[in-house]
C-alpha cells in the first residue's frame, strides 16, 4: 500500500530546506566553471539522451532529492504500482495501464486474476480489425473501402489518439483520420460536411459511455449517417453496424446505443482515462499507423517501463525528472512547467501532457484525507519550438517567474532535410545555453559599443537587454520519432507523474474535479431548457437568462 507519510515531515525535507537557502542565489555558469556537469547530468538509456546539468543542482541536491525519495518509501510505491495493488484508493481501484504494453508473455494479475489473456484478445480484435479497415476488405453499406475515420471522444478517449496520430503522421497509411471531441455543435457538422456516410467509419470511445459530449456527438454522427443523401424507403438503421464501432467498459449502453456486440472494444476499470492510449482507445492510432507501429509505440513505453522499475534512482529518467520538479515546485515555488518539442510533429504533446498531469497531480488533499500544507501538481504549458521562441520565449527569458523547461528534440529528421534540421536543433541548443548563461551588463554594453552606439544610448539601452540567465532546463534528446522511442517518451512522463504524486502524497489516479463538471453542466441544462430556473446566485441566474433572451 501507499505510504501516506507528509513530504514536509521528513528529514531530508528539512535537509533539503536548508540546502536550498544555500544554494538559491548560486548561477549554474559558476557551476559549470567546475568539474565535468554534463558528464556528471547526463542520463543515457537506449537512444535516450537527457542532460539535467542545466539545473540549479549539485551532486548534494540530487543525493538530498534521492533520499526524500526513499524517505517517502519510492521504492514499496513502484511495487506496489507494478504489483496491481489497489492504489487508485478513492476509486478502489488498480492502475494497470502498464501491463497494456507489457510482453504476451507476462504474467500479471489483478484481485489474483490474470488480466493478460483479455489483454491478448483485445490487441489481436485490435489488430484484426484495423487491418480490414485499412486493406479496404471491410466494406460500408454500399460496398466501398472506408477513406475516413472519425474518433468520437472526449478528454482521457481524445486527447491520447488524436496526440499520437498527429505524432506518428509521418508513419500513417492513406485514411484521413478525423477527431471530434468538443460538445459544441459546429465542432461535430463542420467535420460532418466533409464526409461520405458511405466511406466513413465512427470509433465512440467512452469508458464510461455516460459522457454528454460524446453521447451528443455519437447521435448527431449516426442521425447524420442515417439520413444524409437518403433515398426514399431507404433504411440505413441496419447499416450502421459497418459504420460504428465502440471502445467501452459499458457494455450495455453501447449495445443499446446500437453498436452490434462484435463491434465492441472493452477496457477495464483498471485503465484511467487519460492513461487508455495503451488500451483500445488506441483503436484509431493502430488504423491511422497500422497495427505493427501500434505493438512497437506498446514495446517503447514498455522498455520504459522496466528502465524506471529497474534502475536505481541516480540512474532513472522518470525518477529523476520528478525530483527536479519537486525541487523546483516545492523549494523555489516554480507553479509551471514548460514543455517544448522541437517538431511540428509533437504539436499536441503539451496538451496531452496538461491532462495527465494536471488531472493526475492536482489535488489539495493528501492520501490520508487532509488538506495539503504544500504545493502539489505543477502547470504544464507549451508548443513546439521554434515557434514558441518568436512568441512566450520572452517572459522564460525575461520575465520574473522561474520556469523550468524540458526540451525535446531528435538527432535525426524523419524527412532528412539536413539544412532544415540542423536550424532547428541549432535552435534548440542555443536556448538552453542562453537560458542558462544569460547575459550580463557588461557584456550588453561592450555589444552596443561594438555597433558603435554612443555612451548615453548605452546607458539608456543596457538595463533592457541584460538577461539574468540561470534558467533551468532538461535536454531532452532521442535519435529518432519512431513508433517505439515515441512511447517510451510518453512513458516516461508517466512515470514521472506517479513520483510526482507518490512524494507529494496524493492520490494521482482518481479526477473527482472531472466528474463534478460532469453533473454540473446537466442542471443548469434543465434550466436552459425548461420554464423554470433553479436557484443560483444572481451573476449566474442573470447569465442563464441573458442566454435564454
Ligand atoms: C481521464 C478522465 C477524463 C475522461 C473523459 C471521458 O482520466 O477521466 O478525461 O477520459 O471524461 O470519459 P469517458 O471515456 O468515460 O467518456
Amino acid at each position: 500500500m501507499m505510504n501516506k507519510i507528509n513530504p514536509t515531515k521528513t528529514e531530508s525535507w528539512k535537509k533539503l530546506l536548508g540546502h536550498y537557502d544555500a544554494i538559491k542565489d548560486t548561477q549554474m555558469k559558476k557551476l559549470f566553471q567546475e568539474g565535468d556537469r554534463a558528464a556528471e547530468f547526463t542520463l543515457k538509456w537506449k537512444d535516450f539522451y537527457v542532460d539535467y546539468s542545466k539545473n540549479r543542482i549539485t551532486a548534494e541536491t540530487m543525493q538530498h532529492l534521492r533520499d526524500f525519495a526513499k524517505e517517502m518509501k519510492l521504492g514499496e510505491a513502484l511495487d506496489a504500482y507494478f504489483g496491481g495493488e489497489v492504489i487508485n484508493e478513492t476509486e478502489g481501484r488498480a492502475v494497470m495501464h502498464t501491463a497494456l504494453r507489457a510482453p504476451a508473455d507476462a504474467k500479471i494479475t489483478v484481485d489474483g486474476e490474470n488480466i493478460v489473456d483479455e489483454i491478448n484478445e483485445t490487441k489481436q480484435k485490435i489488430k484484426n480489425f484495423s487491418e480490414t479497415i485499412i486493406s479496404g476488405s471491410h466494406k460500408g453499406f454500399t460496398g466501398k473501402a472506408i477513406t475516413d475515420v472519425v474518433n468520437i471522444g472526449i478528454g482521457g478517449s481524445d486527447l491520447g489518439p488524436d496526440m499520437v496520430t498527429e505524432a506518428l503522421a509521418y508513419y500513417k497509411n492513406h485514411l484521413n483520420i478525423h477527431f471530434i471531441s468538443n460538445v459544441d455543435g459546429d465542432h461535430v457538422h463542420e467535420n460532418l460536411q466533409k464526409l461520405n456516410p458511405e466511406t466513413t467509419l465512427f470509433v465512440v470511445v467512452s469508458k464510461s459511455f455516460t459522457t454528454q459530449e460524446t453521447l451528443s456527438n455519437a447521435n448527431t454522427a449516426r442521425n447524420w449517417f442515417i439520413r444524409k443523401n437518403a433515398q426514399p424507403g431507404e433504411d440505413r438503421q441496419k447499416d450502421v453496424a459497418k459504420h460504428f464501432v465502440a471502445v467501452s467498459t459499458n457494455l450495455e449502453a453501447v449495445k443499446e446505443f446500437g453498436i452490434a456486440e462484435e463491434n465492441i472494444f472493452t477496457m477495464w476499470d483498471w485503465v484511467g482515462g487519460r492513461f487508455s492510449i495503451w488500451s483500445a482507445v488506441g483503436l484509431t492510432i493502430a488504423i491511422s499507423v497500422g497495427y505493427n507501429n501500434f505493438e512497437s509505440f506498446l514495446k517503447g513505453a514498455h522498455a520504459m517501463d522496466e528502465h524506471f522499475k529497474n534502475s536505481d534512482f541516480d540512474k532513472n529518467i522518470p525518477v529523476t525528472l520528478a525530483l527536479l520538479t519537486v525541487w523546483y515546485n516545492n523549494f523555489f515555488k516554480a507553479e509551471s512547467e514548460a514543455i517544448i518539442p522541437y517538431t511540428q510533429y509533437l504539436h499536441r504533446l503539451p496538451a496531452y501532457l496538461q491532462q495527465a498531469t494536471m488531472e493526475s497531480n492536482g489535488k489539495s488533499v493528501d492520501q490520508n484525507g487532509d488538506p495539503v500544507d504544500y504545493q502539489t501538481g505543477t502547470i504544464i504549458w507549451g508548443e513546439p519550438g521554434t515557434n514558441s521562441q518568436h512568441a512566450f520565449f520572452q517572459l522564460i527569458h525575461q520575465g520574473t517567474k522561474i520556469i523550468p523547461t524540458d526540451f525535446i528534440g531528435y538527432k535525426e529528421s524523419l524527412h532528412g532535410d539536413q539544412d532544415h534540421h540542423n536550424k532547428l536543433m541549432a535552435n534548440y541548443l542555443a536556448q538552453t545555453e542562453a537560458l542558462m548563461t544569460g547575459k550580463t551588463e557588461v557584456e550588453v554594453r561592450k555589444e552596443l559599443k561594438d555597433t558603435g552606439m554612443a555612451g548615453t544610448e548605452i546607458d539608456k539601452l543596457a538595463p533592457f537587454k541584460v538577461f539574468e540567465g540561470n534558467k533551468p532546463t532538461n535536454s531532452i534528446l532521442i535519435n529518432k520519432l519512431t513508433p517505439e522511442s515515441f512511447g517510451a517518451l510518453i512513458a516516461m512522463y508517466e512515470s514521472k507523474i506517479f513520483v510526482e504524486g507518490m512524494l507529494w502524497n496524493i492520490f494521482s489516479f482518481d479526477q473527482w474535479g472531472v466528474e463534478l463538471g460532469k453533473q454540473l453542466a446537466k442542471n443548469v441544462l434543465k434550466d436552459i431548457n425548461g420554464d423554470d430556473i433553479a436557484k443560483h446566485d444572481s451573476s449566474t441566474t442573470a447569465l442563464i437568462n441573458y442566454f435564454k433572451g
